[in-house]
């Protein structure tokens, strides 16, 4: 895995997944998370989604379906992390 400030925008193959010892790479893909901060899903977070989803600038960060622009697809994806209840540690934590 690659490493991003908190927050900051991803690119469309930052996630690498390699095959064996690692010399290999297997697939590229986009990633994304919903804990912008690195402190777990909180309301910055959630500031952060609503400014991004009534922003209209699209910014990749918040675009989890990948599809190009950030829509009712991603607050749902972004509301179902929030209010799910499983988001008290960061990324941080499991990918140091
Ligand atoms: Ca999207």
């Amino acid at each position: 895995m690659g490493t991003s400030a908190p927050g900051a925008p991803h690119a469309n193959t930052a996630g690498k997944v390699f095959q064996g010892s690692g010399e290999l790479l297997f697939a590229a893909l986009g990633v994304g998370t919903y804990d912008y901060d690195g402190g777990g899903i909180g309301l910055t977070d959630l500031a952060t989604f609503a400014q991004d989803f009534f922003g209209g600038a699209n910014p990749d960060r918040s675009d989890f379906d990948g599809n190009g622009f950030v829509s009712l697809a991603d607050l749902r994806s972004f509301a179902s992390a929030y209010f799910g209840g499983h988001s008290a540690a960061g990324g941080a934590v499991l990918c140091p």
